[in-house]
């Protein structure tokens, strides 16, 4: 496989980026070798600029659930673009967009358009302390919420990736308020909340996490946080950003049948281009400026372009009939995963819901941030890179969800699944 290309422009961009990359999970660290730099995209495959073909397993870290340069998408893009890009004014097409998230989930009585899924976080966690008056914040080892500063404590994702759980630059004032509980773990959670109940504004959690690796709420886990901040009242947020029109068409929210005060979205709803939402009970929305004192503002909040890729998408994800294939896809794959794993003496947890999966290379359940960190980084760095040579493109971290798109068919899962039969028997016989 030449890289020449994608060598020669990762040399030019490591003296123009941090790391040559504009996020920091893009830049193999946790794999080793270098990113390949990416010139097309279509279905379920990506082009690297050396020519190579990859079936794709990031697809672009959930947003491209319907496939990469979707027609249907284009042509959205394509013509509203041709009517204008931006206007900073109101456009019908961010009614169309929150009309469509609120009939997919009711919880949502209100909700602001913003461009990216750490806004929207940001948005939600302000207003809940609008709200509440109250400051702290209970958030979740390992789990993910973008970057803000008070979020960056045992954070998930690309922070866990780099072994900087906790960001430097982020002064100890400003994570004071940030109470961070054990994922999994009702009964710490409790009595880590007791003394602060006064003051807890929120609990926020991924319903199903995908940045710690994907790990599945134990039964009664969630049900015990809405009755923990019924009991407190703090309001209880769902960052849907991964999750929202990926694991039901419902999101988390439903499949689950509990009900949040707050739900964040991004990825899917913006198709690939920047958009992220926040909203819910209308009590709390209505704190938000200008029709409340809780500021949140953004040049390109509700673009009507990321509208149109967003709606594009929605249309082609937001049924049962998709939702049915997309869980069937997740399952061939994850299953067979597993299979051929355990055929060639590899000791595996597959982990799946709709559209994400993971591979831990451990011999027991991953329910938390500690058991993922002790599954084995080093067996999934090599099945990284025999996979990829193999023509399947995972992402580059143990520590990520692979998200399955409606454009990965039966000829998708089949090779991918040769590639890991090969690979995890490569690992076995180097491991003896
Ligand atoms: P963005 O600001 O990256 O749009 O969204 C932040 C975010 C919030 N909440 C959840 C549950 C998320 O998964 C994310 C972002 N996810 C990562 C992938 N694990 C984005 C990839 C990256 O950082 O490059």
């Amino acid at each position: 496989m030449a890289l020449k290309q994608s060598e020669k422009l990762f040399a030019a961009a490591k003296q123009l980026f941090p790391g040559g990359v504009n996020s920091p999970v893009r830049a193999f660290q946790s794999v080793g070798g270098h990113p390949l730099f990416i010139s097309r995209a279509s279905g379920a495959y990506l082009t690297d600029v050396d020519g190579n073909n990859y079936i794709d397993y990031v697809g672009s870290w959930g947003p491209m659930i319907a496939g990469h340069a979707h027609p249907k998408v284009v042509e959205a893009i394509q013509d509203t673009a041709a009517q204008g890009t931006s206007f900073g004014a109101p456009s019908p097409l961010e009614v169309q967009m929150a009309k469509q998230l609120m009939r997919h989930l009711p919880s949502l009585q209100r909700l602001r358009l913003v461009n990216s899924g750490t806004e929207a976080v940001m948005g939600a966690l302000r207003a809940a302390r609008g709200f509440t008056g109250r400051p702290k914040i209970l958030k979740f080892a390992g789990c993910y919420h973008g970057h803000a500063d008070y979020l960056l404590v045992k954070a998930g994702s690309g922070a866990l990736t780099h072994g900087r759980p906790d960001s430097l630059g982020v002064p100890e004032s400003l994570v004071e308020h940030t109470l961070v509980a054990p994922y999994n773990d009702l009964a710490a959670t409790e009595k880590l909340a007791r003394p602060h109940r006064k003051d807890l504004a929120a609990v926020i959690v991924e319903p199903i996490v995908g940045n710690m690796g994907c790990v599945l709420p134990k039964p009664g886990f969630l049900e015990g946080l809405r009755k923990l901040c019924d009991a407190t009242g703090a309001l209880l947020v769902f960052d849907e950003v991964m999750t929202g029109f990926r694991v039901h068409p419902g999101g988390a929210q439903d499949l689950f049948g509990i009900r949040p005060d707050l739900t964040t979205l991004g990825k899917v709803i913006g198709g690939g281009l920047p958009v992220g939402a926040y909203g819910g009970r209308a009590d709390v929305m209505k704190c938000v400026s200008p029709e409340g004192g809780v500021y949140q503002a953004g040049t390109l909040s509700g673009n009507p372009v990321a509208m149109a890729a967003g709606l594009a998408t929605l249309k082609l994800i937001s049924t049962p009939k998709a939702h049915a294939k997309l869980l069937h896809k997740t399952e061939r794959l994850a299953k067979g995963i597993a299979e051929v794993a355990q055929r060639a003496r590899c000791r595996v947890q597959v982990p799946y819901a709709c559209g994400m999966l993971s591979l831990f290379f451990s011999g027991r359940p991953v329910e938390n941030l500690d058991d993922a960190m002790a599954s084995q980084g080093a067996l999934f760095r090599r099945f990284f890179h025999e996979m990829l040579a193999r023509g399947v493109y995972l992402p580059p971290s143990p520590y990520e969800a692979w998200f399955v798109s409606l454009a990965h068919g039966e000829n998708e899962i089949a090779k991918t699944l040769r590639a890991a039969k090969d690979s995890f028997l490569t690992l076995a016989k180097e491991n003896g």
